[in-house]
């Protein structure tokens, strides 16, 4: 198959799952056209040449009379020239908006073409960017001129619904996990580095918005901290950062708190950890929860969206409602002072990682495409 994808290219979760979802078809042998703003992150530093991925960039223009560079424009027109060009089959969008408006504007570009439109809900699409009445209709008529619809998690199938209604149901393909990149990698030596003397490693990863609420987060590790030796690795960037660092030295944990910014070595900084945090106020999935649980590292989360799909609660980690640090706090503390249950919870993460195996979601995700491909050329509506 010939598949275009377009996607965020910049950190966050909907632009990792759509590269590894095209890195693992390209390795299959489909050919892979990413159409994208820059090249996405987790194609950038692979080490070696992938073959049958195509990376077509969009440029956009400015012009006085435009309020803005008109972006959303340059992907479809650039969208319509690499499905004319390499005759695509299929053309996934990750996100609604611009990615599934754009690919409808680019088939209607074209006038009569093949391809079939694949659109992925991932999260903030719908739970945060479809609240706002003036960009509900533009993501209703993304849903509703797809020739497909997946969505991360039943959550957000059941929050989609909700909202909008669709006239066809929503498929649920969860996130995935490659089990053989993401394990407990051997880190013995960074270990005694970060935590000398032999203090628990705890670790939040995200882009650092307001929804991942990130004083939840240094709260629960205060209450670890007061009870415990223990350091707290916070990975990522983004707008919660400076308050976060404000907020570690008005608490008296600065010390124990190690800012590490934006990192590539994913798997490798997880297999360090004894426990992830995800206190997120919504989170549609919580990709990073299961890369850390195929690395054999317990959850503290919270009951968000997704989170409850993926970490069972009492088994793989703990969850608490939105804002109960004090919950949080306590379930860490009785993992982290109890060797025997910890080992027990952190097999039971990476066993329940193996439900989420990428060979799996990728292989629904192609048979979804073959389905298509055979559909006469109607849109969902
Ligand atoms: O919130 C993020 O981490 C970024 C965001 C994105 O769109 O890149 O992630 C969303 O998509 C991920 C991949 O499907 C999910 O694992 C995240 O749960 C989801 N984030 C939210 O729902 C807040």
């Amino acid at each position: 198959m010939k598949i275009g994808i377009s996607c965020y290219a910049t950190l966050g979760g909907s632009g990792a799952v759509a590269t590894e979802l095209g890195k693992a078809l390209a390795a299959r042998g489909h050919e892979v056209h990413f159409i994208v703003s820059g090249t996405p992150f987790r194609l950038g530093y692979l080490g070696y040449f992938m073959d049958n991925i195509y990376i077509h960039e969009v440029e956009t223009t400015s012009y006085p009379v435009l309020q803005s560079s008109p972006y959303d424009l340059a992907l479809s027109a650039k969208m319509a020239d690499v499905i004319r060009h390499f005759d695509l089959d299929i053309i996934h969008a990750h996100y609604a908006i611009p990615y599934a408006v754009c690919a409808f504007l680019a088939r209607e570009m074209l006038g009569s073409h093949k391809v079939k439109i694949v659109t992925t809900l991932h999260g903030t699409d719908i739970t945060v960017l479809a609240q706002d009445p003036l960009l509900r209709d533009v993501i209703r008529l993304g849903i509703e001129k797809s020739h497909a619809v997946t969505a991360v998690s039943q959550s957000l199938i059941d929050q989609t619904n909700e909202l909008f209604e669709p006239r066809c149901p929503i498929m649920k393909i969860h996130n995935f996990v490659d089990v053989h990149q993401y394990q407990r990698l051997e880190s013995s030596k960074l270990r005694e580095r970060i935590a000398p003397n032999g203090e628990k490693i705890v670790l939040h990863m995200s882009n650092f918005r307001a929804v991942k609420r990130i004083p939840d987060v240094i709260d629960t590790f205060r209450r670890i901290h007061d009870a415990l030796p223990a350091k707290l690795l916070l990975v990522g960037e983004g707008p919660e950062l400076d308050s976060a660092r404000k907020l570690t030295c008005k608490v008296g944990i600065a010390n124990d708190v190690l800012f590490l910014g934006q990192q590539d070595e994913v798997a490798q900084l997880l297999s360090l950890a004894d426990l992830l945090l995800l206190p997120s106020q919504k989170e549609s999935f919580g990709l990073v929860a299961l890369e850390a649980m195929a690395c054999g590292v317990p959850v503290i989360g919270s009951t968000a969206g997704g989170i409850p799909e993926v970490v069972e609660h009492t088994k793989s980690g703990y969850l608490a409602p939105v804002g109960d640090t004090e919950s949080m706090g306590n379930y860490a503390i009785s993992l982290l002072s109890n060797p025997e249950k910890w080992e027990n919870f952190s097999r039971a993460a990476r066993h329940r990682a193996d439900f989420f195996t990428m060979e799996k979601k990728v292989a629904q995700y192609e048979a979804l495409y073959d389905q298509l491909i055979l559909q006469p050329a109607n849109y969902q509506s």
